[in-house]
């Protein structure tokens, strides 16, 4: 485990060291057609730091910054941590309902928003208990009596020095989208911040100053916030921010900006796929290293399929927002068995525990991943629900694993995603998997529907190709396919065909959506 100094300020480590140390002149951020070097993105933060400083905003306060994915994004996170408060980025989709929920539960003091993002903050303004500023950066040149995001850059001095916090006190909070229930503020210290980038990253990816991190997990997704933010600027690499999440912008990024990490979610790489046949002729993605993916589990078909179109491997991992990234993944360097997620990622360790007893169970026999390392699961203001995950230090993030003879982990379900059907254990994302090898399906989920007779039966939802149509031949062959290809009590009896799938913010399947439609 690596050692932190007792103060220590994450902005320090990834931006004012590389400076300190010569790298001022290196790319930080791409996007569009400008650039960000270490120097300009250390300037920024300085002002917009000193002018929040101006504002009140003190240490240990928490400020929510809401963007799409863009740079001001990146400089506003930062120039709050460096003046020792706490970033608190806002999914760009929340309403005013869950904005005033989630702003007056953190009790933050102010809000940095972009203008297209303003009127849901708006909305809310009147159910605000604690906002006491709102600094609005200008696209769209709303009239506003607010700060402005600019003029406040304009007039601030460009020195600051980083607040001289200490390893353990906050500097990220991120709110878990969950898929139901109320969402719970996940609390990380600028130790946990680092943590990331010195596991995960450093020895799974082992970047380089001439990496260049690009794709479109927005950054107030823990995932795309480490694969955005802290990678790239931990390892003096650059960043490259698309604001548009669609298959076309990734792929002219890696194309002008050099992107050599390319990071996504199993759907951002199959529409890659499907929407962009001839990719590889129409952009130049000779620069490419490697692909990052998560948030679902990644099928052995979109490996291949990747694989061979691109000539990357796509590294699947899990992590959660509580964690605050992967704690188990392969390494770029080793073979990949695409059928599992990998290995604990070093400083972590895994286990599997029987899910009644919580007892540990041996290899080869699926239950619930027990997780422990340098990131934990702490919350804002659930001490309860702290207490319910976390055994021994050890977090329960809920879901099935079975750890192999060779000590891979391969993920099996969700603990809720376990169907059990006349007595038989099934999960659904093992089902999927074989679903989506079929030529006709673009994406599917499967979960339980009630049934008298088995208690639960399998059923498919399947959103097909553009080139598909639906048919009771085409049922009967997905359900060929998966009885001749797993144990036949797998297959699913019933089959619905969707024009797409419910899905949350960061792109997980809501499959507690489908599951409550079929009741
Ligand atoms: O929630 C997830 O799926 C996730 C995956 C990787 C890293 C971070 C997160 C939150």
């Amino acid at each position: 485990e690596v050692h932190y100094p007792e103060q220590l300020n994450v902005v320090d480590e990834l931006v004012d060291r590389h400076v300190r140390e010569g790298r001022g002149d290196n790319v930080a951020i791409y996007f569009e057609d400008w650039t960000l070097t270490y120097e300009e993105l250390q300037e920024q933060v300085n002002r917009m730091g000193n002018a929040l400083h101006d504002l009140g905003v003190g240490a240990g306060d928490r400020v929510v910054v809401r963007f799409p994915n863009r740079p001001e994004a990146i400089v506003s996170c930062l120039a709050v941590q460096k003046i020792g408060g706490v970033a608190l980025p806002s999914m760009k989709l929340l309403r005013a309902k869950e904005l005033e929920y989630i702003i007056n539960n953190a009790e933050a003091s102010a809000v940095i928003v972009y203008d297209d993002l303003l009127d849901e903050v708006e909305n809310a303004l009147p159910d605000l208990e604690t906002v006491d500023d709102i600094v609005v950066a200008e696209r769209n040149g709303i009239d506003h009596s607010y700060h402005s995001y600019d003029e406040l850059l304009d007039d601030a001095s460009d020195e600051l020095e980083a607040s001289e916090t200490a390893r353990d006190d906050l500097a990220l909070m991120l709110y878990t989208s969950g898929t139901t229930g109320r969402p719970k503020g996940a609390i990380h210290t600028h130790r946990n911040v680092l943590a990331t980038a010195d596991s995960y990253a450093r020895y799974c990816l082992e970047p380089t100053e001439d990496d260049v991190f690009g794709g479109n997990p927005p950054l107030p997704f823990a995932y795309g916030y480490g694969d955005l933010v802290t990678f790239p600027l931990r390892f003096g690499a650059s960043t490259s921010l698309v604001e548009d999440a669609e298959p076309a912008d990734l792929l002219e990024a890696v194309d002008t900006h050099g992107v050599s990490v390319l990071c996504s979610i199993p759907t951002g790489f199959n529409q890659i796929l499907s929407r962009h046949p001839d990719g590889p002729e129409e952009y130049d993605v000779s620069s490419l290293r490697l692909g990052l993916s998560a948030g679902e589990p990644l099928t052995p078909t979109t490996f291949e399929n990747f694989k061979s179109e691109y000539g990357i491997d796509l590294l699947d991992g899990i992590g959660t927002t509580e964690m605050l990234h992967i704690f188990i993944s392969h390494r770029h360097d080793e073979e990949i068995d695409p059928s599992a997620t990998g290995f604990p990622v070093p400083g972590y360790e895994c286990k599997i525990i029987d899910p009644d007893t919580g007892e540990d169970l041996e290899r080869g026999e699926p239950g619930l991943l027990a997780v422990r390392g340098p990131t934990g699961i702490a919350y804002w203001d659930r001490p309860e629900k702290q207490i319910e995950v976390n055994e021994d230090g050890w977090s329960i993030p809920g879901d099935i694993f079975v750890q192999r003879e060779d000590g891979r982990l391969e993920y099996k379900s969700r603990s809720d995603d376990l169907i059990i059907s006349s007595g038989y254990n099934i999960p659904g994302p093992e089902v999927e998997a074989v679903i989506e090898e079929h030529e006709s399906v673009s994406e599917v989920a499967v979960v339980g529907s009630p049934d008298d007779q088995r208690g639960e039966v399998v059923k498919a939802f399947v959103v097909l190709r553009d080139d598909a149509s639906a048919s009771d031949e085409l049922v009967t062959e997905l359900q060929n396919h998966v009885k001749n290809t797993l144990a036949p009590y797998k297959y699913p009896r019933e089959v619905e065909f969707s024009e797409n799938l419910p899905r949350t913010e960061t792109g997980k399947i809501r499959r507690t959506e489908l599951r409550e439609q079929e009741h």
